[in-house]
């Protein structure tokens, strides 16, 4: 059914079921006249208790009406206010979006309103925490495009607490050009054909989960995957082979992420904490020698030039990447106060942000590269994308000042969710790149995309990495009272469930499709 029909449908049916109910009424109605007035017949059956009934009857009709009247606005006000069919309440379609005001970037692609991926029945979800990194990647090799989402604590739980942090793939059923998926996914393991082995599995934590790059770094033919990590700052490479990918193997960086690091040193100090945490990466060849330099997020976007050589990389030391005016790329411009709140604020995090991730591409098609660029987007004045052009200057590589990809038109929150990640693919085939957003959602109630909370800010809403609906009842009492007591454990007070929140509140990871056109 189109969804004209589904809507007109929807408006129908409690009339009809409003009908049937009166006709039910009815027959109940004429039912008793006709039995009971026939078998307990006063002239038979002079019973206290039949009198008590025969009484009511005059009743029962008038009463049935205004029970009719009742249901039917029940029926008619639930019928419109909730979403007009049950898929679509678990899968926000465009029209819960915000107008959205798209940036003109001459050579870019045309972004068109973002689609929720689906499954057969259900969206495409990462769980664990709920966060969401996508990519594409042809997985099982018959040509066709394959989902991965970078998942963030994959929900194996070791007393209560998520572990491991794997990479879900999604089987493309359709075409490449028309990707569909079933609800069936599994994690990726060395061998892409046995299924067999334990998932490719990072340590991260804190803030970030398996963010895949999909790049053959050591050029031998086969696309390899790469992910950084919240702490030490170490960058995991599964090299990719014929059946599939090898175990995690740490790159070599200048400096050394796994030594002691000292908090108090600034940021540009190679052993700082600041230097290295919130490590996310992408790859391009920024210095146009043929081989892939590295491009770092976390508090500041910074540039790590291959050293090594085309076959085995190794990274140098991680340079501020610079704008235009020969100033470090800016994510968020933080206000006055923010400033006083924190001595040293842009010092520490020049990026504005502290979890910056860039995802590299020519976005613009000037055959120089950019960078996508999203980061926690938990607050208001954050923007979901922001687009860094890529300028080749006399003095090396620089990027424009970001602009955000879209804004919402009434200047809410233009993206539902918070944590995105970017992953850009030419989805159809039409020789126009695509973009792919992953974004953490709240649930409620058994996996329910829940408007309210998932275009709310976390900052006002205290949810982030909240998901008390994975949790005991006890530790959600626990988390809620703050009594060290409960489990024989000590835990936080959450602010949320303290506040009343939902317990059934879960974080899945969504991802959406804005496709590009020319
Ligand atoms: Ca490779
Ligand atoms: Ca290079
Ligand atoms: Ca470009
Ligand atoms: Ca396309």
């Amino acid at each position: 059914m189109d969804k004209q029909g589904n809507e007109v449908g929807c408006q129908i049916m409690p009339f009809v079921q409003v009908i049937l109910l009166y006709h039910e009424i009815h027959n109940c109605v004429s039912r008793y006249n006709h039995q009971y007035l026939h078998y307990f017949n006063p002239k038979h059956m002079k019973t206290k208790f039949y009198y008590n009934i025969h009484f009511l009857i005059p009743v029962l009709k008038p009463a049935g009406l205004v029970l009719m009247v009742f249901f039917a606005s029940c029926f008619f006000i639930s019928a419109m206010g909730q979403p007009q069919d049950g898929r679509k309440n678990n899968s926000p379609s465009s029209e819960t979006f915000p107008k959205l005001i798209f940036a003109k970037i001459p050579g870019a692609p045309k972004l068109s309103d973002p689609q929720l991926l689906m499954g057969r029945t259900e969206p495409l979800i990462s769980e664990g925490m709920g966060w969401a990194a996508p990519a594409i990647y042809d997985w099982n090799g018959d040509g066709k495009k394959d989902l991965l989402i970078g998942e963030f604590g994959s929900g194996l739980e070791n007393k209560e607490r998520a572990v491991g942090n794997f990479v879900r793939v999604y089987q493309n059923t359709g075409t490449d050009k028309d990707p569909k998926f079933s609800d069936y996914f599994e994690y990726v393991r060395p061998n892409r054909f046995a299924g067999s082995g334990t998932p490719l599995s990072i340590f991260t934590w804190c803030c970030l989960g398996f963010t895949p790059q999909i790049v053959d770094l050591n050029d031998d033919g086969y696309k390899d995957i790469v992910t950084g990590q919240y702490e030490q700052g170490e960058v995991t490479c599964f090299w990719g082979s014929e059946e599939g990918f090898s175990s995690g193997e740490k790159l070599p960086q200048e400096g050394n992420p796994s030594g002691k690091k000292n908090p108090n040193l600034p940021l540009t100090d190679v052993n700082s904490w600041e230097y290295w945490s919130y490590s996310t990466v992408s790859f391009g060849d920024f210095d146009g020698d043929g081989d892939y330099d590295m491009i770092v997020g976390g508090s500041a976007l910074r540039l790590s030039k291959n050293i090594g050589s085309k076959t085995s990389p190794k990274f140098a030391y991680r340079e501020f990447l610079l704008d235009t005016e020969g100033k470090s790329l800016r994510v968020y411009d933080p206000s006055e106060e923010e400033l006083k709140s924190e001595k040293g604020y842009l010092e520490k995090y020049p990026a504005g942000v502290a979890n910056a991730v860039p995802h590299v591409v020519d976005w613009d098609n000037d055959g120089v590269l950019d960078l996508l660029v999203t980061n926690g987007y938990y607050k208001n004045g954050f923007h979901a994308v922001l687009f860094f052009r890529g300028v080749n200057t006399s003095e090396g590589y620089r990027c424009e000042k970001g602009i955000p990809l879209f804004t919402a038109k009434d200047g809410s929150k233009a993206f539902p969710g918070s944590w995105l990640r970017v992953f850009v693919t030419d989805w159809n085939n039409d020789g126009v790149n695509d973009l792919l957003i992953g974004t953490s959602v709240a649930t409620t109630n058994g996996g329910q995309f829940n408007h309210k909370l998932s275009w709310a800010w976390e900052h006002d809403t205290n949810i982030a990495k909240e998901n008390p609906g994975l949790m005991s009842p006890d530790r959600v009492e626990a988390e809620r009272t703050g009594n060290p007591d409960s489990e024989g454990r000590r835990y936080r007070v959450s602010e949320y469930l303290k506040e009343g929140g939902d317990p059934t509140l879960v974080h899945r990871g969504y991802v959406y499709l804005m496709l590009g056109k020319k």
